[in-house]
């Protein structure tokens, strides 16, 4: 017996790569949260919007504690060990009726971590269903190994290069039906996209991407750790730090660091840079 994930939801993900649904908090606490970010956003609107989304988890305390709920931890413990480290964040909020999706791909094609066994919880804040553009799952796609993307920066699309993988078995495809205060948990190679969002209410998701063992290594770039439980050793490990208020200097500036460190690794050898 685990943690928190039973032998069954463990070898379902070892098979699908996925798993969905998952009660993290009641969903008046993710109402609360959400409450919390739209605060935030209008307090300091240059510190998070859809063109500074990364690492808000190493500047904010409501993203600090999102990274650090017990039973998110508690999920990952079950899937990848005891002792391990958080790579980043991203918050991907969908505005009610916009056109911004996100293509198939796989996480680890870019991210410089290695080996690809890290796993990514994204926790709703919102209803994300299939009319709000939910995360589409492709089961046992993270048994073979990383697909030929390519970069479309495509306008809508709201990942970094637009990167897509063409010819998907869609018919196959999962829809992660989540409500607020429930995540998902998906591996580093499994294919996903998520179409737009069509509904009069916004679609907010915050994933941790991701939660890596002990012994895991940033190949690409600079080695910005922030350790979460038991012995997290990375190669070359710099550690960062839980940020002690919003926004305080050394929060924005590692903060700072971290995306750069993202932005150098994630647009490596790309043809252009996007702002986020
Ligand atoms: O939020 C989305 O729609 C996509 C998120 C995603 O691709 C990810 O968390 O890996």
């Amino acid at each position: 017996m685990g943690k928190l994930l039973t032998r069954t939801q463990v070898e379902q993900f070892r098979q699908t790569g996925f798993l969905s649904p998952i009660d993290v908090m009641s969903v008046d606490e993710a109402d609360a949260c959400a409450r919390r970010l739209e605060a935030l956003e209008e307090a300091y609107p240059g510190h998070l919007n859809p063109e500074n989304r990364n690492n808000p988890h190493l500047a904010f305390r409501l993203f600090d504690e999102l990274a650090h709920h017990p039973r998110v931890l508690d999920a990952v413990e079950d899937l990848i060990g005891a002792d391990f480290s958080l790579w980043g964040s991203v918050l991907f909020a969908k505005e009610p009726a916009s056109p911004h999706y996100v293509s198939w791909h796989q996480d680890a094609t870019y991210a410089g971590v290695e080996p690809h066994d890290y796993v990514t919880p994204w926790i709703a804040l919102t209803p994300s269903n299939r009319e709000s553009g939910c995360m589409s799952m492709i089961p046992g796609s993270h048994l073979d190994s990383i697909r030929a993307h390519r970069d479309t920066f495509a306008e809508d699309n709201i990942l970094t290069r637009g990167q897509a993988i063409s010819d998907v078995d869609v018919d196959s495809a999962v829809d992660l039906v989540l409500q607020p205060g429930q995540m998902s948990i998906h591996h580093c190679r499994v294919i996903h996209g998520s179409q737009p969002n069509r509904s009069g209410a916004r679609r907010i998701g915050f994933a941790l991407q991701g939660y890596a063992p002990a012994g895991s290594c940033q190949v690409l770039g600079e080695n910005l750790w922030l350790p979460v439980r038991g012995k997290p050793r990375h190669p070359r490990m710099t550690r960062l730090s839980r940020p002690r208020a919003d926004l305080d200097a050394a929060a924005i500036d590692q903060r700072r660091r971290a995306n750069q460190n993202w932005a150098d690794i994630l647009y490596r050898d790309a043809r252009m840079q996007r702002a986020y």
